[in-house]
């Protein structure tokens, strides 16, 4: 008998090694694939986008506010605050924010397709110990890179980072799958402002990552007078030394900003002087990059069109480097992860959303990643340099000038060929 105990014992140990290799070595990432391209026409993408833009919908948001939020849900025994206090070292036992985990389910791989620079390494780390999934990242630059790649036939990913406009974009395309929110209890925990948008007014297909603004970063110790205007871009006092954006809409938008137009025109007149003053100004660029990060941190460039939280980044390292919204106003977006149609391990994929939500987690994120939280319950465990920060929660005056990138449908490709015109001079 006693040996019986013993082979039984031996039998128990050999099992929790092998589930362990299983999950850390076996564990062969599918690479993404090129597929059959799918047949789908931008034509038929049309998304209605005119609901609350979201400038408007954060005029009652104040840090203060968000605190508020985050004391009440506390207070609340069920509430999402209250299972964030389950310590993440805990989601061994299978349990992370109420979601009992069905490990069977979750396969040993989860592809993330993500924005370069904006996710916290060490998290993708944690979900990996915790759930025994290997996480395979891959980035873009832009949306309409990622997009591009999706309508090319790419396979092989699971979640995706999509902002606002392009998510309505690729719901309509089918490019989306509708998540089981049973599977991500943590949704409950985002801010009701980042809900039910006009992109995905259902929460069909979508969960909030953060929002934030589009600027610009610049040296001070290098640009002596602060600037406030897109035309720094085009001074050519700072040849050489001025990135930009990788991203059609972001370039082309800023252009027909500081000619005093709508990110979101088609007027061919417009689109044509803003493509006109973009060609002007290449010689002066120094670089096209989906987040400027690297050269603004090296010092390759002294100025560059940023987003807020790379910006923030930076200054980190290069402490002169500061950020600002133009005076003729930037973009305004929220970020979201969303799981794509044709992901191999959807249940992962959730789980993975449902982790990401989790306020500790997510608060840890932004910490890292400098961008505004999208969850109450996160925001007193986000850093106090962060949520004071007015670049990240700028006033309701400056808000109010921010645009949101709409989905323009064929109008898109307007845009497109302006900006293969401008990158191949
Ligand atoms: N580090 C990449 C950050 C991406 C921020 N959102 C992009 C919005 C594009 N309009």
């Amino acid at each position: 008998m006693k040996k019986i105990n013993r082979l039984a014992a031996l039998l128990s140990v050999l099992l929790v090694v092998a589930f362990t290799l299983g999950a850390c070595d076996n564990a062969t990432a599918t690479t993404p694939t090129t597929a059959t391209p799918l047949a789908t026409s931008l034509a038929a993408t049309t998304t209605p986008t005119t609901a609350t833009p979201l400038a408007t919908s954060l005029a009652a948001t104040s840090v203060a506010t968000t605190a508020a939020t985050a004391a009440a849900a506390a207070a609340t025994p069920t509430s999402v605050a209250q299972v964030a206090n389950t310590p993440v070292a805990g989601c061994g036992m299978g349990t992370i924010a109420g979601l009992q985990v069905d490990k069977a389910k979750l396969g040993k791989e989860l592809n993330v397709y993500h924005w370069s620079d904006y996710i916290d390494p060490e998290l993708l780390k944690e979900f990996e110990r915790c759930y025994g999934v290997r996480v395979t990242l891959d980035t873009y630059a832009s949306n309409e890179e990622l997009l591009t790649k999706i309508q090319g036939g790419v396979t092989g990913y699971d979640v995706a980072v999509p902002s606002d406009y392009m998510v309505g974009k690729m719901a309509g395309l089918n490019f989306l799958a509708e998540i089981d929110l049973n599977n991500v209890p943590n949704v409950a925990g985002i801010d009701k402002r980042f809900r039910s948008r006009d992109f995905d007014p259902q929460n069909k297909y979508s969960v909030a990552y953060t929002w934030g603004t589009t600027g610009i970063a610049y040296d001070s110790s290098k640009v002596i007078t602060a600037p406030d205007s897109w035309n720094i871009l085009f001074d050519p006092t700072y040849k050489g030394k001025i990135g930009l954006l990788d991203d059609s809409r972001e370039t082309i938008g800023a252009a027909l900003k500081l000619l005093g137009y709508s990110y979101n025109s088609v007027d061919k007149t417009q689109l044509n002087q803003a493509r006109e003053k973009l060609i002007a100004q290449k010689p002066l660029i120094k670089a096209y990059d989906g987040t400027n990060l690297q050269n603004m941190s090296t010092g390759d460039i002294d100025i560059a069109q940023m987003y807020v939280g790379d910006a923030l980044r930076v200054a980190q390292t290069r402490p002169t480097v500061k950020y600002f919204i133009p005076k003729e106003g930037s973009t305004i977006w929220q970020d979201n992860m969303v799981i794509l149609k044709t992901a191999p391990h959807k249940y992962a994929a959730e789980v993975f959303l449902n982790f990401m939500l989790d306020p500790e987690i997510s608060a840890r994120n932004s910490n890292y990643i400098q961008y505004a939280d999208p969850i109450p319950a996160a925001i007193p465990m986000v850093d106090k340099a962060l949520t004071s920060n007015k670049s990240l929660y700028p006033d309701q005056s400056v808000l109010d000038k921010q645009e949101a990138i709409k989905d323009l449908g064929d109008n898109t490709e307007l845009y497109e060929r302006i900006y293969t015109e401008v990158k191949n001079q």
